[in-house]
């Protein structure tokens, strides 16, 4: 059994990231769904104890799914660095601390490249990943989740740049583009972004109308 939402559903956005939360909002508009969110529904934030992005959105998805009977929405995302062997991917969230300090994790990026051998152009190389999972609380088994991919391929820079976004935007410039996607306004990010592929592939599966 597949399920589709129409407009006028209700879906929960699992993610207490503000950055997130405004571009699920921005993405989904078109689609009339009706989104809350665990931040302003106060969930707990659920440890993500997962080793991949999977798990850890699936983590998230099940929890606001179960405390809100709704379905669920979620995103566990991050940068992959080539020269750092992927890091720091499922960790980019806890590489900013508790502060969320993103300044100092831009920074940990670039004291960890330079040491793997400067900062030229084939220790560079970086992607980002979104991976989403919805869960519906109504189905069991094999119809109860699925999770969408995104990815979105390009080059760190040095200095950051940029004052949009959020996260580690102002350190990467995506392929095809001369700017970092802090430098980008809100749809020059989506036309680039892993989060907006992988959106692209939910709403594709799992909204009404999503097709076109
Ligand atoms: P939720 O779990 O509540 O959704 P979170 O910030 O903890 O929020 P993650 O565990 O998925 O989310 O961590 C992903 C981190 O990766 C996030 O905090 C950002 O720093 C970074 N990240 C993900 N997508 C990004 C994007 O589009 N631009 C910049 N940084 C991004």
């Amino acid at each position: 059994m597949t399920r589709k939402l129409v407009p006028g559903d209700r879906l929960v956005i699992a993610s207490h990231n503000q950055g997130k939360l405004r571009e699920f909002s921005e993405l989904l508009a078109p689609y009339g769904i009706d989104t809350t969110s665990a931040a302003e529904l106060n969930l707990p934030e659920p440890e993500e104890t997962g080793t991949t992005f999977v798990a850890n959105s699936l983590l998230k998805a099940f929890a606001a799914s179960q405390a809100t009977g709704l379905p669920a929405l979620a995103d566990d995302s991050g940068i992959e660095v080539d020269a750092l062997g992927g890091e720091p991917g499922i960790y980019s969230a806890r590489w900013a601390g508790p502060d969320k300090d993103f300044n100092a994790a831009m920074r940990q990026v670039y004291d960890g490249v330079v040491a793997q051998g400067g900062w030229i152009d084939g220790n560079r190389r970086a992607n980002f990943n979104a991976t989403l999972v919805i869960v519906w609380p109504e189905l069991t088994a094999a119809g109860a989740h699925a999770s969408f991919e995104g990815k979105s391929f390009g080059t760190l820079q040095w200095p950051p740049r940029g004052d949009g976004g959020f996260g580690y935007d102002p350190m990467f410039q995506p392929d095809g583009a001369d700017k970092t996607f802090g430098e980008m306004r809100p749809e020059e990010k989506h036309a680039h972004s892993h989060r907006a592929r992988a959106l692209k592939l939910f709403v594709k599966a799992s909204v009404d109308g999503g097709h076109s």
